[in-house]
């Protein structure tokens, strides 16, 4: 990812013609970042989500009945810009992951943000990544092990930061949101509102808190960060309240230039909203699971870079119903090879398999795709 311009804040926004908020200033410094990218991508068994434009799990087939699918699409291209104005910063970033048909695609707000200084400590508020789980593995698929061991996603909030030397600390209150399914007298079903007062259950008067210490430590060309967060949060519904939480930790050992090992793992209820337990959805009792991944990435030499790596995500039988997702696994490796000028063609294997708990009659228990991904990116 690269940079291409800096300019005054009036003129960027007029050029970029993004609808980014009043003209504030002609102190402004803008760092345009982005890249184009084509994912075509064959899938032995059909994905249980993202039209398989992304996978996240398996869908349910009839056992020996798998349909194989192929997809061709843009939508991971990415603009951002990142913005400097004294002490302030500012991130506002983009994907085409929005509703729309194939090759008509809408803008998804990814992130936006302004990051103030206050003394030792910062203050971030608009949307960004979760606080807790900050990691990812490096894959082409566009989901990054959502669903399968990695939680972690993007929503509103306002965190308060701090990094001293080695130690970082972090606190921050985030838009809660429920996916709690109930299911109306005349059999349709509504997510949010366990209770059906009309009222969703996220409203339950306080936001979801998020924590997070980590610490990094370097030496002779090593380094290591190792991190422990999690969150909590009531739903409120009637006499049924529940509750989200989760507690997990993160890992990354740069062993030296070249090879990089990360990894995540975190336990919890009710985490579907932060693409834990397989995105089962949450429940009164407290959808429980656990997961976690691990990922190699390597730079083999000047124009290749490798990475392998695996997810795993089981979610505790007790807490599903009927042809729900118990168990889902994935082992990944994609090799990226520069074609110079921010241009790279990147291909990636995976193969998938997700467990489904009392599956109905004639459906394998459990399905598995085998997924090939080609990508071309050329990033600026
Ligand atoms: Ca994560
Ligand atoms: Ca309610």
């Amino acid at each position: 990812m690269g940079r291409v311009a800096v300019a005054r804040w009036s003129s960027a926004l007029l050029i970029a013609c993004c609808a980014v908020g009043p003209v504030q200033g002609a102190d402004a410094e803008l760092k345009w970042y982005g890249y184009f990218k084509m994912d075509l991508v064959r899938d032995s068994a059909e994905p249980g989500s993202g039209n398989g434009n992304f996978i996240t799990y398996v869908k349910p087939h009839l056992k020996g009945d798998a349909t194989a699918i192929t997809n061709l699409t843009a939508r991971q291209t990415r603009l951002g810009f990142n913005m400097t104005r004294g002490g302030a910063k500012g991130n506002l970033e983009y994907d085409f992951y929005g509703a729309g048909d194939e090759h008509k695609n809408s803008v998804q707000l990814r992130k936006a943000y302004v990051d103030v200084p206050l003394g030792r400590w910062s203050l971030r508020a608009g949307q960004d990544s979760d606080l807790i789980s900050p990691l990812t593995p490096s894959t082409l698929n566009y989901t990054v092990c959502w669903g399968v061991g990695n939680i972690g996603y993007r929503r509103p909030q306002v965190r308060l930061y701090t990094q001293q030397g080695g130690l970082y600390a972090g606190v921050a209150l985030v838009r809660n949101i429920s996916t709690a399914v109930a299911k109306k007298a005349d059999g349709t079903t509504v997510t949010g509102d366990l209770n059906l007062d009309g009222i969703n259950d996220a409203d339950a008067g306080l936001p979801v808190v998020q924590g997070r210490l980590g610490w990094t430590a370097a030496t002779g060309g090593h380094k290591m960060t190792v991190g422990v967060s999690g969150h909590y949060g009531a739903m409120e519904a009637g006499t049924r309240d529940y509750t989200t939480w989760s507690a997990g930790g993160d890992l990354v050992a740069e062993v030296n230039k070249k090879v990089k090992l990360q990894a995540e793992a975190y336990t919890g209820d009710n985490t579907a909203t932060y693409h834990g337990a397989i995105m089962d959805p949450d429940t009164e009792d407290g959808t429980s699971s656990v997961g976690g991944w691990a990922n190699v990435v390597c730079k083999a030499t000047d124009k290749v870079d490798v990475s392998l790596g695996a997810g795993l995500d089981q979610v505790d039988k007790k807490d599903l119903g009927p042809a729900s997702r118990k168990a889902n696994s994935v082992f990944f490796g994609n090799a990226q090879y520069g074609l110079g000028s921010g241009a790279s063609v990147g291909l990636e294997v995976a193969r998938w398999a997700t467990e489904y708990h009392l599956p109905a009659a004639g459906n394998a228990t459990t399905p598995s795709d085998l997924r090939v991904q080609l990508s071309v990116q050329g990033s600026f």
